[in-house]
């Protein structure tokens, strides 16, 4: 028997609503037919939350992170008309932007401003692809093996139709992520994705450049699984068509029954990785190369925080952390205004919530620093900040089971008042088993759960730790369970000096 979603797209296509949007406008959200409200909207991103009803989120698609000033005005303009009280937008965990509070009756209009500016949000959610994840640094590392910037823009194109939708891919199984990777510290978190291009030279000499494919890695409330080789080697022109072909092969015979077990890694399950790759090169039209032998060559994950030159002589990057993701309208036009005044007017988005600037010129530098927005979003924060990445959680997210922006932020601020830290320590707050801050990657990672403290329920998070990136990147596994959120700033201080070598500061406020 099909599942509620699949009768729903069978009835009427996701996209459907694009047409009907001007209609939802006049009518008002009330009015809405309750599928299209809830799910079909989202086809377009447009999220209703029953926090806040009448008030929607949107979800962007900004692939490969590339955002440009005029772009952050638009965006910024969306959250200033939503009033400063209810007006946010979130840096997501895939390197995205999350708006919020806007009416229904805004939604036209907004469509129009995003079009201007060459920024789309649709088929951000539910059985679509999700935004494209590459380098936030691309086309400026000078260790880069790979410019991923040109390649995202195309698969999203091809995907979603130049930003206007694309039936072909409207009625997926289940959400589906891509990655491509182009330097070797794998800052994409490639083997979390359904489909990951992680870069591979074909020959010895390292002279022919492709990408090894994987397949298959997601993150789930039921099951994790690291993303596993398809045995595929492309080089970068086939990157779009293998895209193509590996979607047609799961939109056709991807697992629809039960929604938790339609991701892509149920079918390979099924049919084994060979059959998958079998059905991946007959759609293909070719044959596949096998699988370059793996680039030896280690590095450590990098986070792009802090000042960084550029390939191009005389230039340079800053990597500003964003605490937990968030910006309000003015923190956006001043981002708009620094980019175009020290740099060249673009921005970059990364997966841990954080923004770049490039293309500052060396005799720049020292001035930007010195702007009064770096207070706020440092380039140098400390090792306990710099580190923390945390999904929405409760303040709108339906199905959370605890706040977390709010408390991850007063827990890092605590504990780094407390501890000094010798090196960055990742810290990625999940508000539920979903795992969208993606915890498993982190050295200390939380799902949000109800614990029993005193004999009563309150909130607790289970604990994951041993998450590493980047070269032989593996998950993290789960060491405690239930710990009462209340517990959290002992419990972590002494996991901080017995595994990441914290040192209680002399006048801090460490708490027994
Ligand atoms: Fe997620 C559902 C937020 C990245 C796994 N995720 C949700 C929903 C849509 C729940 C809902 O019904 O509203 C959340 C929206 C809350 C809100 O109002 O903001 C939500 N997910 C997010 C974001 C915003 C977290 C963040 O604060 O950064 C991230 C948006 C990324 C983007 O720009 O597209 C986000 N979600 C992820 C990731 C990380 C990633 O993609 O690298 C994962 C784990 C990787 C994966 O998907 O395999 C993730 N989200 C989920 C799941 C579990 C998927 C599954 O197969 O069961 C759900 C639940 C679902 O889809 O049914 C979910
Ligand atoms: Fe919501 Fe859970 Fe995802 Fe956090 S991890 S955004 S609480 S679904």
């Amino acid at each position: 028997m099909a599942n509620k979603i699949e009768t729903l797209k069978a009835a009427k296509d996701g996209l459907a609503v694009k047409a009907e949007i001007q209609r939802f406008a006049e009518i008002g959200w009330e009015a809405i037919d309750d599928d299209d409200l809830q799910h079909r909207l989202k086809w377009l991103g447009v999220f209703f939350r029953k926090s806040t009803p009448g008030r929607f989120m949107v979800r962007m698609r900004i692939p490969n992170g590339l955002l440009n000033s005029d772009q952050m005005r638009v965006l910024a303009g969306v959250v200033e008309k939503c009033g400063e009280q209810h007006g946010v937008a979130d840096i997501t965990t895939r390197q995205n932007i999350q708006i919020r509070s806007f009416p229904i009756e805004d939604v036209p209009e907004m469509f129009e401003k995003f079009r201007s500016v060459g920024l789309t949000s649709v088929q951000s959610a539910m059985d679509n692809i999700r935004n494209i994840t590459g380098s936030p640094v691309a086309g400026i590392d000078a260790n880069e093996l790979y410019d991923t910037r040109e390649l995202a823009i195309q698969v999203q194109n091809l995907l979603t139709n130049n930003g206007e939708g694309n039936p072909a891919f409207t009625n997926l199984p289940r959400k589906f992520n891509i990655a491509i990777a182009g330097c070797r510290d794998n800052s994409t978190h490639a083997e979390i994705n359904d489909l990951a291009f992680v870069p591979a030279f074909k020959d010895e000499n390292k002279e022919t450049f492709g990408f090894n494919v994987l397949v298959g890695g997601f993150f789930s409330a039921k099951r994790i699984a690291a993303a596993i080789p398809l045995n595929v080697w492309v080089a970068p022109e086939d990157v779009v068509a293998l895209c193509e072909a590996l979607l047609i092969v799961f939109r056709d015979n991807g697992l629809r029954e039960k929604r938790d077990k339609a991701r892509l890694m149920f079918l390979i399950d099924e049919w084994g990785i060979e059959k998958f790759r079998e059905e991946v090169e007959k759609q293909m039209g070719k044959p596949l190369a096998s699988a370059a032998t793996k680039d030896e060559i280690a590095w450590e994950k990098r986070d792009h925080i802090g000042v960084h030159p550029q390939k191009q002589t005389g230039l340079n990057y800053v990597g500003l952390q964003i605490p937990v993701g968030r910006m309000y309208a003015s923190d956006m036009y001043e981002f708009a205004r620094l980019a175009d005044k020290y740099g060249n007017g673009d921005l970059r988005l990364t997966v841990e919530q954080n923004l770049i600037i490039t293309n500052i010129p060396d005799a720049l530098v020292p001035e930007l620093l010195q702007e009064p927005l770096l207070e706020k979003f440092p380039a140098f924060p400390d090792n306990l900040m710099r580190g923390l990445v945390s999904c929405t959680g409760n303040q709108f997210c339906p199905v959370a089971i605890v706040e977390t922006k709010n408390r991850s932020l007063a827990l890092t601020k605590q504990l780094s008042a407390a501890y000094d830290l010798p090196k960055t320590v990742r810290i990625h707050w999940s508000g539920c088993p979903n795992s969208c801050a993606q915890p498993q990657v982190a050295d200390i990672g939380f799902t949000g759960c109800k614990a029993r403290k005193e004999g009563k329920v309150v909130d607790g998070v289970d604990i994951y730790m041993g998450g590493t990136v980047g070269k032989d990147a593996h998950l993290g596994t789960c060491v405690m369970e239930k710990v009462p959120c209340e517990d959290l700033y002992e419990v972590v201080g002494k996991l901080l000096v017995e595994r990441f070598g914290a040192i209680p500061k002399q006048n801090g406020t460490v708490l027994t």
